[in-house]
């Protein structure tokens, strides 16, 4: 078999998704993932103008050595741009070949682990009887497990709260949101921000009961030492995680965590490499992988990434935001199905156009996800509903302390 043909198709239904599609000889066709939010053309171009042409002629089977010669063949490794393009051609590959073989790819992987795969949703709101209603309809939705995100007094705009978003509602989906020629700016303020947060999680524990596993992402805001205060002050909620509570370029930052709070620690959005977990991992200073697939290379490096977190009882916890496409979503979905070391998966849900775009047979039923039996990865790229929606520039916010400073969104 070899591949006669590499598209790269950017297309915005509700927001902006990459997607490359692969064209064997044989008529088989395979889709990959190359979405970067907010700098969506770079992984296109990327793809188009480096990539596809080298894969011209490669027989689509050679996943591994095709792998290895985009990213040393490159010189210049690594970097969320690189390892975007490097994971929709992996992914794209990994369908063609559990097409080929006439199976759901999770069987290429060693097969199912387990039965379904637990997901957590988005809870958020403007105040506690807002998070508790919207806690609430997430349970009522089948989530066995939910991330609860809350405005802060003082502050005008909070990432992850619902309500706070242009269209409102509970499905929020307001990454870049902003489609327009700025990046909107937000408002940061650390203090407040911690004062705040152990009072609504003693407020969702009290109403919810000591069971349901609770998440909280802190999205890179805090110094080292402000994260332990957080892990602490968060211990008698007995949170499932909090996830990227200092920024994700300095290891040691969760080494002095660590030190300092039994609660779980979970980071690596935006990681690209196994290298970014090398001390993180080997030190046990996390509990919980958050890279996605598609912006750590693909399936191939997540599976590696992950049998070497097995060794040090370091689970899974797949970033699955809408800024992940289905493709890349389903890439996810039959690696948590596949590895022994799963933790949970994150599962925001797409909005209709998006679904209308890209069909999936992938399912989310009682709180378990599943990737479903069609061969291969099971989504498939309506084009023409595609071409419909052309690319509309838009960027991620960004946030300003009170005096002006920038700090991390
Ligand atoms: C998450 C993430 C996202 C990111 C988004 C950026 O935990 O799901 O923090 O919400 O902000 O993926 O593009
Ligand atoms: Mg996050």
């Amino acid at each position: 078999m070899k591949i006669i043909a590499a598209d790269v198709i950017v297309s915005s239904p509700d927001r902006n998704f990459v997607t490359l599609k692969l064209t064997t000889d044989e008529g088989i066709t395979g889709l990959g993932d190359a979405t970067l939010n907010g700098r969506e053309l770079a992984a296109a171009t990327y793809l188009k103008e480096h990539v596809a042409p080298l894969l011209m002629g490669r027989d689509p089977h050679r996943i591994e050595d095709t792998w290895q010669f985009l990213y040393r063949g490159a010189y210049w490794r690594r970097g969320p741009v690189t390892m975007a393009a490097i994971a929709a051609v992996d992914v794209a590959l990994w369908d063609i070949k559990a097409k080929a073989a006439g199976m759901p790819l999770y069987q290429l992987l060693g097969g199912a682990s387990r039965n379904g795969i637990r997901a957590y949703g988005h809870a958020s709101g403007r105040d506690i009887p807002e998070i508790i209603d919207s806690v609430r309809e997430h349970l009522e939705l089948g989530y066995k497990s939910i991330r609860v995100q809350t405005a802060v007094p003082g502050i005008d705009s909070v990432y992850g709260v619902a309500a706070q978003s242009a269209e409102g509602g509970i499905r929020y989906d307001y990454e870049p949101a902003q489609r327009a020629a700025l990046p909107a700016e937000e408002d940061w303020d650390t203090r407040a921000y911690l004062r705040h947060i152990p009072t609504v999680f003693e407020a969702v524990r009290n109403e919810f009961g000591p069971e349901l596993p609770l998440l909280h992402d802190g999205h890179h805001r805090m110094t080292p030492m402000q994260a332990a205060k957080l892990g602490k002050a968060l211990e008698p909620y007995d949170l499932f995680w909090l996830e990227d509570c200092t920024p994700a370029e300095n290891q040691d930052a969760l080494r002095l965590v660590r030190q300092h709070t039994t609660t779980p620690l979970a980071i690596g959005e935006v990681f690209n490499t196994v290298w970014d977990y090398q001390t993180l991992i080997r030190e046990q200073l996390i509990d919980y992988v958050r890279s996605a697939v598609t912006h750590t290379g693909g399936i191939s490096p997540m599976k590696k990434i992950m049998d070497y977190a097995a060794q040090y009882q370091i689970k899974s916890g797949i970033h699955g935001p809408t800024d992940i496409s289905p493709v890349g979503m389903a890439a996810a979905l039959h690696l948590d199905l596949a590895i022994h070391n799963f933790g949970i998966q994150e599962y925001m849900r797409h909005g209709d156009l998006t679904n209308e775009v890209f069909e999936q047979s992938f399912t989310f039923e009682d709180g378990y996800l599943h990737p479903g039996n069609e061969p291969g990865l099971g989504v498939e790229l309506n084009e023409e509903a595609a071409a419909k929606h052309p690319y509309t520039p838009a960027y991620l916010p960004f946030n300003r302390l009170k005096d002006g400073t920038v700090h991390d969104w």
